[in-house]
């Protein structure tokens, strides 16, 4: 199918400048720019500076790309929840940037940064982000991932399907298995539709765990089931870490998860609080940093 998107082309034609239309295709079911696995290690140490020269030329403001030659299936806002993880952040960026581009992507990255120092909370970030991109661009799609997580295979398409899509299924850390059947956390996909069918993600959770079982609890309860890649193609490495300063284990994550059912309608993305107190435009990503408040 043929699609006309404006561009605009600067024509120096005696000094003129004119917007010429030109026709745009699909782009194909599967890209031709997938090589397959990927070599990932993390013992190098460029800067941000350095990758923005080598993965920058590409992008638009905010960290935005769309396929220069044809119209990609996937509006995808990238949306990352973050506090005091730069190192990681660079390495998340020098890979993914190459591999969001080969898969054709129409994407941004987001990245939502929590303001302050206190207890960290995942899930209401994740809100953050659905809420903020949307209101830049008509974004179809989005991917909620941990910024330590990268992907081994490039055929692990960071897109949205019929269905939520669990990416992450073979983590290094866990063996590359599934350490649960009903693993949510990591990397995931929902369509705009699919998100808003859960009421996005519970604002509760402060603190580590609970809140991707809480996301599996939701789309079951909506009789929605998740799709998977399979095991060769879900490969990821997760960045070595400790666990974060006031992000300690959550005591109170099986009591709330108990609720999810009688909860998710009025705790979710309807009832999200929160005050961006900054949003930075880098080539490489847009930097937002929010107050989200803190537990009742
Ligand atoms: C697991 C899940 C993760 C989440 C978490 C429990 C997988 C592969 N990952 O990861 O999705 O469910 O358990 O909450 O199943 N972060 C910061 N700064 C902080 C704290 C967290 O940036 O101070 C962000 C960052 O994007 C990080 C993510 O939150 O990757 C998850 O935190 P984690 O990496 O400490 O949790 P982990 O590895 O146990
Ligand atoms: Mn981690």
């Amino acid at each position: 199918m043929a699609v006309t998107r404006l561009t605009e082309q600067t024509q120096t034609l005696k000094g003129k400048t004119t917007e010429v239309q030109t026709k745009l295709s699909s782009c194909p079911e599967t890209s031709p720019h997938l090589v397959g696995p990927l070599h990932v290690e993390f013992n190098w140490s460029r800067t941000m500076e350095a990758v923005r020269t080598e993965c920058g030329s590409s992008l638009l403001e905010g960290g935005r790309y769309k396929p220069p030659d044809c119209i990609s299936h996937h509006k995808v806002a990238i949306i990352i929840p973050f506090r005091n993880r730069h190192q990681h952040l660079i390495q998340w960026l020098y890979y993914l940037h190459p591999v969001l581009q080969r898969q054709q992507l129409d994407y941004g990255v987001y990245i939502i940064n929590q303001d302050g120092e206190g207890m960290f909370n995942k899930a209401r970030l994740m809100n953050v982000g659905f809420a903020e991109a949307l209101k830049e661009y008509n974004y179809t799609c989005f991917v909620f991932s941990d910024v330590d997580l990268i992907p081994m295979n490039d055929r692990n398409i960071y897109g949205c399907f019929s269905k939520p899509r669990h990416l992450s299924v073979a983590v290094d850390k866990f063996g590359f298995m599934l350490p649960y059947s009903t693993i949510f956390g990591g990397v995931v996909s929902l369509s705009k539709e699919q998100y808003l069918a859960i009421n996005g993600f519970s604002n509760n959770y402060w603190g580590w765990g609970g809140e991707d079982d809480d996301i599996y609890q939701r789309i079951a309860i909506k009789s929605m089931s998740i799709t998977r890649p399979d095991m060769a193609t879900g490969r990821f490495k997760m960045i070595k870490h400790e666990r974060d300063v006031h992000n300690e284990l959550n005591l109170h994550r099986g009591e709330i998860l108990e609720k999810t059912s009688s909860t998710m309608e009025e705790d979710g993305i309807n009832s999200l609080r929160y005050t961006i107190n900054k949003i930075e435009k880098d080539t490489l990503y847009t930097f937002i940093t929010v107050d989200i408040g803190s537990p009742k």
